[in-house]
């Protein structure tokens, strides 16, 4: 690139007045995680600060001098998304301590702080971070978008890969079914430290995880939410499907929609007819190996399909 065009500044031509998640960022065609910003965006608002760790959509949002973001953000480092939050909102009360009046800055209840991460930042490299924040009580909303493994370097596996998903560090093979765990409960853990919200959601039912946002920002102390955001590269998949996929995963009840308010579940979107997991795995390329050995492959989804009526089973989860 030649220094005349580097030295030009096109962030203006980039920003579009109306939106918060603006477009010309670099994530790719059909990415779950993208939509899950713009929606997040359009329920928190302007007055909002984004602390987001290290992943997809750091990188593809803010290649220097540019940002997509119309909120205020920072980027951290790949564990520490709720510890910076959380200083964050520290800040935030010493002001208000400083000067009760608020004159200088603006009062922390009107200021909206939400930290992001991905799977892998938030359940795992970054749970301490996230564990910490939650004990401490901060005033912070952390959202942790789930596209089952660590895509921005290459689909490793994580905490969330599903059963059975062949990741770079779960290669499929003679000895190896893929991923031998099935998803860590976010929800549940969360729930455990006691925080006055948690709640799962998917991008293919903006409306529900957007009032979910607009609900968890009301409510004061650490809130959870963990949001379903397929990845068509690092899954296999047709870039025209993500919206459908991420239904088909709240269909089959591999990932339960509900709430939990104070330790206790209020809410669960029942499911009618269950759909079987196969359905799911079939159009994936993570999951081909499972259909071409027909005796390895069928007791594995035979195992999957068990942990996910068992979890329908302790949510109540069938109409
Ligand atoms: C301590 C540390 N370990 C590893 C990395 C390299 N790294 C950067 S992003 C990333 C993966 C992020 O995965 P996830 O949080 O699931 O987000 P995604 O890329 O899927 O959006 C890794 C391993 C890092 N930056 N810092
Ligand atoms: S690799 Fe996946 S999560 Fe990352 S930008 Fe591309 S589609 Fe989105």
């Amino acid at each position: 690139m030649s220094s005349d065009l580097q030295d030009q500044d096109y962030t203006d031509q980039l920003e579009h007045e109306d939106e918060l998640w603006n477009p010309g960022h670099r994530a790719c065609a059909g990415c779950g995680p993208a939509l899950a910003m713009k929606y997040i965006t359009e329920a928190a608002g302007e007055n909002t600060i984004v602390a987001n760790a290290t992943g997809c959509m750091e990188v593809i949002s803010t290649p220097y001098p540019e940002s997509s973001w119309g909120t205020s953000y920072i980027h951290n480092i790949f564990e520490n998304a709720a510890s910076v939050a959380a200083g964050v909102e520290a800040a935030y009360q010493a002001f208000d301590r400083r000067d009760p009046d608020h004159l200088d800055v603006q009062d922390e209840d009107d200021v909206n702080i939400i930290a992001i991460g991905g799977d892998g930042a938030t359940a795992d490299i970054g749970f301490r971070a996230l564990s910490g924040m939650m004990e401490r009580g901060h005033d912070v909303l952390y959202i942790m978008y789930d596209n089952e493994a660590y895509m921005n370097t290459g689909v490793q596996r994580s905490s969330q890969t599903p059963f059975g998903a062949e990741t770079t560090t779960s290669p499929a093979g003679k000895e190896s079914i893929g991923n031998d765990t099935n998803k860590k409960d976010m929800a549940s853990i969360a729930a455990d430290h006691g925080v006055p919200y948690v709640a799962t959601a998917s991008i293919s039912n903006p409306h529900d995880f957007k009032q979910k946002v607009e609900k968890a920002l009301e409510i004061d102390g650490p809130k959870f939410l963990h949001v379903y955001a397929p990845c068509p590269v690092g899954w296999g998949f047709d870039s025209a499907k993500t919206v459908e996929l991420a239904e088909m995963a709240v269909k089959t009840g591999l990932f339960p929609v509900f709430e939990m308010e104070d330790g206790e579940i209020t809410s669960v979107n029942k499911i009618r007819d269950r759909e079987p997991i196969d359905e799911w795995l079939e159009p994936q390329g993570r999951f081909k190996h499972l259909f071409k050995d027909e005796e390895k492959g069928e007791a594995a989804i035979e195992e999957l399909q068990e942990w996910i009526d068992k979890r329908a089973e302790d949510l109540g989860l069938d109409a």
